[in-house]
């Protein structure tokens, strides 16, 4: 089958609670929805890079002009690639790894679809639920956190994240020990430290933390290696690991004994894939991380997070903890075991509600 087309569009969601990280205060998640058409069929990929290069260098802006310009053309009127080959495909160009991660997603959606399977059998996934966790935000007041996280708990969510920043990091995981007792908690910094703050992950690693999540920057293997040395609790990455070869060199010099698993971070689910073999082979463990995406982006990452060695809770929460609406047909629900069900029909598994997508639509095109 070929490519007929292929449109992108930016779309802007207004988030219920504003989500503060350490590099900002998001009130709204943006993003491109990537729809390839092929044989009267379609296939959805989102791509979660937002408004500013925060995160990681992506913006929407540049992963529309990476698309438009470079990867757009490679595929428009040819055969469908297979989704395995589309990384190949496109490894000439340098990163922007969501732009590809975005097109990729589009075509393992069409590829199930088109096989009349669900997006986790093709991968090859085991597991029919997901058990989810939830990633909290810095508040204003530490009250206010403690207050979430009851709700959150009431809920269902079966392990808690908060993010950290210098200044609310040791005494607002006390205050939660304190309250909460022996709940699966983790914290994620988002780079927000320096080597020289060793001494407060030295106490952090008091409280029987299940993980610290990215404590210093993307490009610091080493320095997380002699962190992790003066640790009990392991350090877990995310930002630093950008593609299989990263998490190979990061995993050979204990940098880290954990990993989060983004597709889109890493340029794809083939990418993941390959991560997560890499450290089943190691028995490291890794989980399924998010970027506030829509149940486009987000019934992927359960497809991902149903392969084996996705053993640690999801950032996989229900879609209305972020959106009041989400663009998916039946939303992601939380159950009451806590755990997210892994779509079962063909693709993604959802309908797409292209109404909701029209309305939140900043701006779209066409190729063909
Ligand atoms: O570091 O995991 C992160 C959200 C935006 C950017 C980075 C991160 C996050 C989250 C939320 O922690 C994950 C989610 O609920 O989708
Ligand atoms: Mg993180």
């Amino acid at each position: 089958m070929r490519v007929e087309a292929i449109e992108l569009r930016e779309v802007a969601l207004p988030l219920l609670f504003g989500f503060k990280t350490s590099f900002e205060l998001r009130h709204q998640h943006v993003c491109l929805l990537v729809r390839v058409i092929a044989d009267g069929l379609e296939g959805w990929g989102e791509v979660p890079a937002e408004d500013s290069p925060l995160y990681n260098e992506e913006t929407v802006g540049t992963a529309w002009h990476i698309l438009e310009d470079f990867i757009i053309p490679m595929v428009l009127g040819r055969e469908v690639p297979h989704p395995r080959a589309f990384a190949a495909q496109v490894a000439p160009i340098r990163r922007n790894h969501m732009a590809k991660a975005g097109l990729e997603a589009a075509l393992w959606d069409l590829a199930g679809r088109r096989e009349g399977m669900s997006l986790s059998a093709l991968l090859g996934g085991t597991q029919a639920r997901i058990a989810a966790g939830i990633s909290l935000g810095i508040e204003p007041e530490i009250d206010l956190l403690l207050d979430r996280i009851a709700h959150f708990l009431a809920a269902g969510y079966r392990r808690i994240k908060v993010k950290i920043e210098p200044g609310w990091d040791v005494a607002t995981v006390a205050r939660i020990r304190q309250r909460f007792g022996g709940i699966l908690l983790q914290v994620d910094a988002n780079s927000a430290y320096a080597p020289e703050d060793a001494p407060i992950f030295r106490a952090l690693d008091e409280f029987s933390l299940l993980l610290i999540e990215q404590p210093l920057a993307e490009d610091d293997l080493l320095d997380h290696a002699a962190l992790q040395a003066q640790l009990r609790t392991p350090i877990c990455l995310d930002e630093s690991i950008t593609s299989p070869a990263q998490a190979e060199k990061a995993l050979r010099i204990d940098a880290c004994r954990v990993i989060n698993i983004k597709a889109a971070r890493v340029g794809g689910i083939t990418a993941a894939l390959a991560i997560h073999d890499l450290c089943r082979a190691r028995s490291i463990p890794v989980w399924c991380g998010g970027l506030l995406e829509t149940g486009i982006g987000r019934a992927a990452n359960l497809a991902l997070a149903s392969l084996p060695n996705f053993v640690l809770p999801a950032d996989l929460s229900a879609s209305d903890r972020y959106f009041a609406e989400d663009v998916i047909d039946p939303p992601v629900r939380l159950e009451a075991d806590g755990t997210v069900p892994v779509p079962q029909g063909p693709g993604l598994g959802v309908e797409i509600r292209l109404d909701r997508i029209e309305n939140a639509t900043r701006r779209v095109a066409q190729f063909r």
